[in-house]
């Protein structure tokens, strides 16, 4: 025990006094060897143990385990050995979606039916550095047509497919639950963003807020906890990743209390993924088919794109998987087994390795079993930064880290993991660059940006009215903060409205047409497109009991779309950062209140 730890332990408790052992166990001597006499920043000691027990209690296996994890980790690195050491890389077959056949509409239908089975939990505790919005993410307009956030729209869908999905079973009480992983960056504002806006729509009592906590933060090789340079009581923390999410539902309990419920599925997605729930539906009738124990959402991939590639990986003793390989990761990967090009596209113009959307529906009971074993420990890795080759210092300090879709690594090979691919644009526009970077992205790559997240919106809408027989106009080609992107009319609905492609066939006949300038906005459940013709803007709203026929010509001005600089401060972060704005010039809004049989005809 070092000489100034020794002159405070009368200021520590029992458990104070137990952690200091750990930690002087694992190597931490210098944690405690500026410490001053008793009587000098007592409080600040104990703070420094609060912190210590934190981040002891969050980790599986407490934080012996994690240093002990970061000098294996960190001594691989230093080595250069690769993590996938032994295994070749070769393309996996999966489930391939045609959107709208017959195949796909009848595995939406058994998605809804299982629906009032499942739990959505969603990761939110990035800050989304690559964005470089101040906010939270999921408090970002998904388009500004209807101006909803993300997480209005993906309550909305939750609680769409929860009402399709009892009514499809005769019954009326069934709650989906909602569990949304936070961050000490993101949790306040989550909270408030769902307090003000009344939860948008669902049971405060159906959500559950898990936070996650930082992690140590590693000063050099032998995994010394790196302290705050602006306060020697305290322990630098960075982000563990999103792969935190499987230990804090594991101790929270709530998996078996959904287990004791009933449920049999947990949906795990993203923050800023606008186009998600038109894939929802069929990917987890997929599951119920296939009786997947894990399934994976995946899209067509372009070679270097920044999203992981599903691979298919076999081990020199004969060990396979089926597993994201992070786009980092991928091209060395291929590389070093005898693939000179590295990650590159075949003939189809894509790479061979579909592109992991990090959209996992897990089956509940396997889930829980393999829980049991890990408590959610999910395999780490650790990315430092050399001061130079012989990769003895940092540049900075670092920290393990861990992604939510390496759960399957731990998995025995009798589990049966599989992936569903579905087209890009029914399934997958993130929002994740600033308007700087996705204007550099290469031409044919996604933008990944604002601009291209809610133009795909958009283009979705268009394509999936088209497919249900609406004529709607080509759309033009325009260029906003430096990135060229098809603009589709703006057309936009309710989940509650198009939740299924079999829903929104039913509700669009073939007379109906949209030019391209237009906007459309549905909202309401039993509205009918037949014989619309819209060259303008239309916002049609309706009350359940009300069921509205909505028919002729509509022609006005409507809403412009206008150019602005994503460097311009006197707009709002949230619209430059699309490199657009509306300008609500004329429009057609009609509102059905009452209960009923109602034409709009203009
Ligand atoms: N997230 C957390 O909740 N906590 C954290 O500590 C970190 C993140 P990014 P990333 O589909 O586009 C992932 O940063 O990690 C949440 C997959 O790894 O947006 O670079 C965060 O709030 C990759 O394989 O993505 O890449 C957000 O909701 C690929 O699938 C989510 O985790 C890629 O996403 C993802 O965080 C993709």
């Amino acid at each position: 025990c070092p000489a100034p730890l020794r002159r405070n332990l009368q200021l520590l408790s029992h458990d104070q006094v137990e952690l200091a052992k750990m930690l002087l166990n694992e190597g931490q001597t210098h944690l405690f060897e500026h410490w001053p006499e008793p009587g000098v920043d007592d409080d600040k000691k104990r703070s420094f143990f609060d912190q210590v027990h934190r981040l002891h209690s969050s980790y599986p296996g407490g934080l012996a385990s994690y240093i002990r994890n970061a000098k294996k980790l960190l001594a691989d690195s230093r080595a250069g050995k690769n993590p996938y050491d032994g295994f070749t890389p070769s393309v996996p077959s999966g489930e391939v979606l045609t959107f709208g056949d017959d195949n796909f509409v009848s595995l939406e239908a058994t998605g809804v039916k299982e629906a009032r089975n499942a739990v959505f939990v969603l990761v939110a505790g990035g800050l989304g550095e690559r964005l470089g919005y101040k906010g939270i993410k999921v408090a970002l307009p998904r388009e500004i047509t209807s101006g909803k956030c993300f997480l209005q729209h993906y309550i909305e869908s939750i609680l769409a497919l929860q009402e399709a999905s009892c009514k499809m079973e005769g019954e009326c009480h069934t709650q989906i639950p909602f569990v949304i992983m936070t961050s000490d960056d993101t949790n306040a504002l989550t909270i408030k963003l769902l307090e003000s806006n009344a939860y948008f729509g669902m049971e405060p009592s159906q959500v559950k807020i898990l936070k996650q906590e930082k992690v140590a933060c590693l000063a050099d090789n032998d995994a010394r906890l790196a302290l705050d340079p602006n306060d020697m009581y305290k322990i630098q923390t960075k982000p563990h990743g999103h792969g935190d999410v499987h230990s804090l539902l594991y101790s929270s309990g709530l998996l078996e209390h959904w287990k004791s419920t009933g449920r049999k599925w947990v949906l795990f997605f993203q923050d800023t993924n606008g186009l998600l729930f038109n894939a929802i539906p069929s990917a987890l009738g997929v599951s119920a088919s296939k009786g997947y124990n894990v399934n994976s959402l995946a899209v067509p991939r372009k070679a270097k794109e920044a999203i992981g590639g599903i691979t298919k990986l076999t081990h020199l003793d004969g060990r396979t998987m089926v597993i994201n390989v992070e786009y980092n990761q991928l091209d060395p990967l291929l590389r070093a087994t005898g693939h000179p090009d590295g990650d590159a596209n075949c003939e189809t113009g894509y790479s061979p390795y579909p592109g992991n959307i990090n959209q996992l529906i897990l089956e509940l009971g396997p889930y829980i079993e393999e829980l049991k074993k890990t408590h959610g420990a999910i395999s780490e890795f650790v990315n430092p930064k050399y001061t130079d080759s012989t990769k003895s210092a940092f540049k900075s300090s670092t920290r393990l880290e861990c992604m939510m879709q390496d759960y399957p690594k731990t998995l025995p090979p009798t589990a049966k993991v599989g992936f569903t691919v579905m087209d890009t644009w029914l399934a997958y526009a993130p929002v994740k660059n600033n308007p700087e970077d996705a204007a550099k992205v290469p031409k044919g790559n996604p933008y990944h940006s604002a601009t291209s997240g809610e133009m795909a919106i958009y283009r979705a809408n268009s394509l999936i009215l088209r497919k249900a027989s609406a004529q709607i106009a080509d759309p033009v080609i325009d260029t906003f903060n430096g990135q060229e992107v098809e603009v589709w009319a703006r057309i936009t609905w309710s989940p509650r409205w198009g939740l299924t492609f079999k829903d929104v066939r039913g509700k669009v006949h073939g007379n109906s047409s949209v030019s391209q300038r237009s906007v459309l906005v549905i909202n309401g459940q039993n509205i009918v497109l037949d014989g619309l013709s819209l060259d303008g803007a239309l916002i049609v709203n309706s009350v359940d009991e009300a069921e509205v026929k909505v028919t002729g010509h509509v022609e006005n001005k409507g809403w412009a779309i206008q150019h602005i600089d994503h460097k311009d401060t006197s707009e709002k972060e949230e619209i430059r950062i699309r490199g657009f704005k509306l300008e609500k010039v004329e429009q057609m809004e009609v509102n059905y209140t009452e209960p009923g049989k109602h034409c709009m005809s203009s």
